[in-house]
């Protein structure tokens, strides 16, 4: 984990640095700050996943939770089921499907040239052979019975109840952004919208580094879950059916409008995960990634705190002053790009089970 945070804080205050069109260069030239954040978390609203100048901290290890050019084989999994579906395709499906294919293709090429009719003018009259009727038909039953155990196993690991104790992120798909809930933390809410590239905005409005990932997948605010925690994940939509889909996680849930669709993973390995929502939703449907930030539970906790929520079974802290939501925090970093901060900036942090209400104008693809 340290080896994975002093690279990224590095290239966080290299970045700020090294970009000229942020609105606040005066702010971005003081790394110092932002260094010593992790090592001392101070402040009690302090978000841990932002360095102090609203940028990410964390970045994704390449080649993990994000695609990789030309490439072709499955994602490196962080998820138990993830785990075992890899090595179920890798070990099983593949090899098994490439000697059957391989089998078949011999034998017809066999076929084809001993006996052709050159090579074999008078043909058998054979009609029956009752082993090999026997076994090209027991054999494939077989197969299929081997192949059928692991994988009804699997399809059940994949839609498992979550066990008590769970932390419950609902995702709900919006034409085209996703947004989402925590409602056993005090209801945080968050809106997700994708950052578009340096060229792509107004002056002075956030844009996408490469701190923040990979083009079209970057979003402006992460899911923070916690590693080692099983996550109850329920997803629903506001318009049309959306499908939330994480490839590291071996995840992909429907978001159907009027409908809870429900599933449990537990991840392993914390990091930073891209994925995009997977069902034809509309013109925009390209541009609704999904970032997903994985920290420790102490972290998590952390951060449900800067959020203005509460952990389930602590008590519930008084309504602070302070901001919750990273509306705020990206206006003063990035120079005011939301011009009204949305409800969250207000002084009482009343759940409101309005969903995807606070997606800022300006933001991300609103409005396109
Ligand atoms: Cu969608």
């Amino acid at each position: 984990m340290r080896s994975f945070l002093v690279p990224s804080i590095l290239l966080a205050a290299g970045l700020a640095f090294a970009s000229p069109g942020t609105a606040q260069p005066a702010a971005a030239a003081a790394p110092a700050p932002a260094a010593a954040a992790p090592a001392a978390p101070a402040a009690k609203a302090a978000d841990p996943t932002l360095d102090a100048t609203g940028k990410p901290l964390h970045q994704a290890t390449p080649g993990v939770g994000e695609p990789v050019d030309k490439a072709f084989y499955l994602q490196q999994q962080v998820t138990p089921t993830g785990k075992e579906a890899h090595d179920f395709h890798n070990y099983i499906l593949v090899p098994l499907i490439t000697i059957i294919s391989a089998f078949v293709l011999l034998l017809l090429l066999w076929v084809i040239i001993r006996y052709r009719r050159a090579a074999n003018p008078t043909p058998s009259r054979t009609s029956h052979n009752t082993a090999i009727e026997i076994l090209w038909t027991l054999a494939p039953v077989l197969i299929l019975v081997a192949i059928a155990i692991p994988s009804i196993k699997l399809l059940a690991a994949q839609f498992k109840p979550a066990p008590k104790g769970a932390v419950t992120l609902k995702a709900i798909g919006n034409q085209w952004f996703w947004s989402y809930e925590y409602p056993d933390n005090g209801n945080i809410q968050l809106t997700a919208n994708m950052l578009k590239e340096e060229g792509q905005v107004g002056k002075g409005q956030r844009y996408r580094t490469d701190a923040d990932g990979p083009r079209l997948l970057a979003t402006d605010q992460r899911v923070v879950l916690p590693v080692g925690v099983p996550i109850r994940l329920v997803t629903t939509a506001t318009d049309v059916i959306h499908s939330w889909a994480m490839p590291a996680f071996w995840i992909k849930l429907d978001a159907i409008p009027g409908r809870l669709n429900e599933t449990s993973f537990v991840i392993q390995k914390e990091g930073v995960y891209f994925g995009q929502c997977s069902e034809l939703c509309g013109a925009r449907h390209a541009y609704m990634p999904i970032a997903v930030e994985a920290v420790s539970p102490a972290k998590f906790a952390q951060w449900v705190a800067s959020k203005g929520g509460t952990m389930p079974g602590a008590k519930a802290e008084p309504a602070s002053t302070t901001a919750i939501g990273n509306d705020a925090t990206d206006a003063t970093a990035n120079g005011a790009v939301e011009a009204a901060p949305t409800v969250d900036a207000t002084a009482t942090p009343a759940p409101s089970n309005k969903p995807a209400t606070a997606n800022p104008a300006g933001a991300g693809n609103t409005g396109n």
